[in-house]
């Protein structure tokens, strides 16, 4: 309570009894909970309690960890009928504080539903368990020369049905495309218990209401995903990948224009960071920088090409880099030769977020914003905390306001880098950046979801009416509201 003076628990929930403990043993083996006593330290739940940038933290006593989908419906009923909040957790990688408590919320992990249920070669789908960890599913899909549809820095922890809960984008949706569409069917359990089989593998179907959509981005506020039917894609044969340095935004741009129209249907990511961002990351991860960081270069770009024959893949970004770098577009640039290299320029990239993180604390905003405007939240941002004193070397809270992302999805991460978390920087960056990304009609959430974070700022995105036709089909799901309470609705 003392962490978020902001909410208070609600007192209709009911705490934890020695009852309902008893009832959870009868139902599940030792191995599948994991209990401390009211008077006893929670520390071995951390893991469970605590969020990836150690921002959020809840106090639960109690993590289920079921390993059926039958044993999740029995939990839920009796939660349900029992009036005990409970909290869905895949990898706990989640960025905005959706997935962990905020006061005493049962957690029930997904980690020990993580099977791989079947895989189609022919239509290229696959069907498993939601708490599949999304390399293992990747890896799994290798071996039969698919690839899984997205990619992120997470992937190492996070589980498939967690992405699917967030509706994460990652790396590479400019070729692949969001889950909402390559999502073909999911397993739920509802809150009163109810499992809703909805596994399809159908392309195509046109029979009512796409329910699925209403769990893919929900953050587990209406039911628990067991299980997900996804399209695949097959895994390409050539990858090439290019970090470039460029002189403005405007070039990064222009270097999109071109790679869409000249690279086309090879182009499968098109990244962006700025030069504070490279710093950051070069100071975590101590390598050199794929071009010496004494030059003036503002924007680094970094493109992926993924095809069937190298021999015109490398024709084709060869062509394209000559072309960008004569006409000035591009002001220097490089091509991995070979896997290690091409993995490393990945990491002046996937890095960025730990190494924004590792200081101290990081203040995290996940924007769609029209192109033209996309950079021009962190030059504001930046005036402002250079302005209120806050920016610079110790013992200034703030170390570095960065921004890099998604360029192809219209996607900036502006990342404030603190030595601690502070109040005073909050104020600085909230509500000014909402407001902001609402002036320019951007979204205050591009991938990762809303959370406990921007409870208090869905209005700077969503209407009045569409909030209200969330909050009755939350109601209507979820009468009790029992699931993942206190975040966004
Ligand atoms: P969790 O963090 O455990 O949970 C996330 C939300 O989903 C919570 O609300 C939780 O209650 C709910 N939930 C989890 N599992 C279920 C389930 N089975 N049923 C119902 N609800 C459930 N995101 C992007 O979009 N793009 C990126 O490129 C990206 N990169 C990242 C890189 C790093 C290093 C990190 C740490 C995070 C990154 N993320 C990214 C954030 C992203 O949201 C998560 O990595 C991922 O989507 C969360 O999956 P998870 O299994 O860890 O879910
Ligand atoms: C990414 O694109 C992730 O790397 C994380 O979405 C972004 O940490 C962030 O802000
Ligand atoms: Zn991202």
């Amino acid at each position: 309570a003392d962490a978020y003076p902001q909410v208070q628990r609600n007192n209709q929930f009911k705490k934890l009894s020695s009852d309902d403990l008893e009832y959870f043993k009868s139902i599940l083996t030792k191995q599948e909970i994991l209990y401390f006593g009211p008077d006893s330290d929670t520390k071995d739940l951390d893991p469970f309690n605590e969020d990836w940038m150690r921002k959020y933290k809840g106090q639960s006593h109690l993590v289920l960890k079921p390993k059926t989908v039958e044993k999740i419906s029995l939990i839920l009923n009796y939660c349900n009928e029992e009036k005990l909040a409970v909290v869905p957790q895949g990898g706990n990688t989640d960025l905005v504080g959706a997935s962990v408590p905020v006061f005493d919320e049962i957690i029930l992990s997904l980690n020990n539903l993580n099977k791989i249920r079947h895989f189609d070669p022919v239509s290229g789908i696959l069907k498993c368990d939601a708490g599949v960890i999304l390399e293992n599913a990747d890896n799994y899909l290798r071996e039969q020369d698919h690839i899984f549809p997205l990619d992120l820095g997470a992937k190492g922890s996070c589980h498939v049905g967690g992405v699917c809960a967030t509706n994460a984008g990652g790396l590479r949706l400019l070729r692949y495309g969001s889950l909402h569409g390559s999502v073909l069917g999911l397993e739920v359990v509802m809150p009163n218990g109810d499992i809703v089989d909805s596994m399809h593998s159908l392309r195509k179907d046109n029979t009512g209401y796409d329910l699925k959509q209403l769990f893919i981005g929900a953050e587990g506020t209406i039911g628990i995903i067991t299980g997900v039917s996804i399209l695949t894609q097959p895994k390409p044969k050539a990858i090439n990948v290019s970090f470039l340095a460029v002189k403005d935004f405007e070039s990064v741009q222009k270097v999109f224009v071109k790679a869409k129209n000249e690279l086309a249907e090879i182009l499968s990511a098109f990244e962006f960071m700025d030069k504070r961002a490279i710093q950051l990351t070069k100071k975590h991860i101590e390598k050199d920088t794929p071009f010496p960081l004494e030059e003036e270069y503002p924007f680094y770009v970094l493109i992926e090409t993924s095809g069937s024959s190298k021999i015109h893949d490398d024709e084709k970004l060869e062509t394209f880099l000559e072309s960008a770098m004569e006409s000035e577009v591009v002001v220097d640039g490089t091509i991995a030769q070979d896997n290690t290299e091409l993995q490393n320029l990945w990491k002046w990239r996937e890095m960025i977020p730990e190494s924004s993180q590792c200081q101290g604390g990081v203040y995290k905003y996940d924007v769609s914003l029209p192109l033209k405007d996309l950079y021009s939240l962190v030059e504001v941002v930046n005036e402002k905390l250079t302005e209120a004193n806050l920016l610079g070397d110790a013992p200034k809270p703030v170390i570095a306001a960065v921004g890099y992302g998604h360029i192809g999805d219209g996607n900036l991460h502006l990342n404030v880098a603190t030595r601690l978390y502070s109040k005073e920087v909050e104020k600085v960056l909230e509500p000014f950046v909402y407001e902001y990304v609402s002036s320019k009609h951007g979204s205050i959430s591009a991938e990762h979801g809303l959370g406990f974070q921007k409870k208090n700022y869905i209005s700077y995105t969503k209407s009045e009416p569409e909030i209200k036709m969330m909050r009755d089909l939350k109601k209507h799901y979820d009468p009790n509201g029992i699931m993942n309470p206190y975040k966004f609705i």
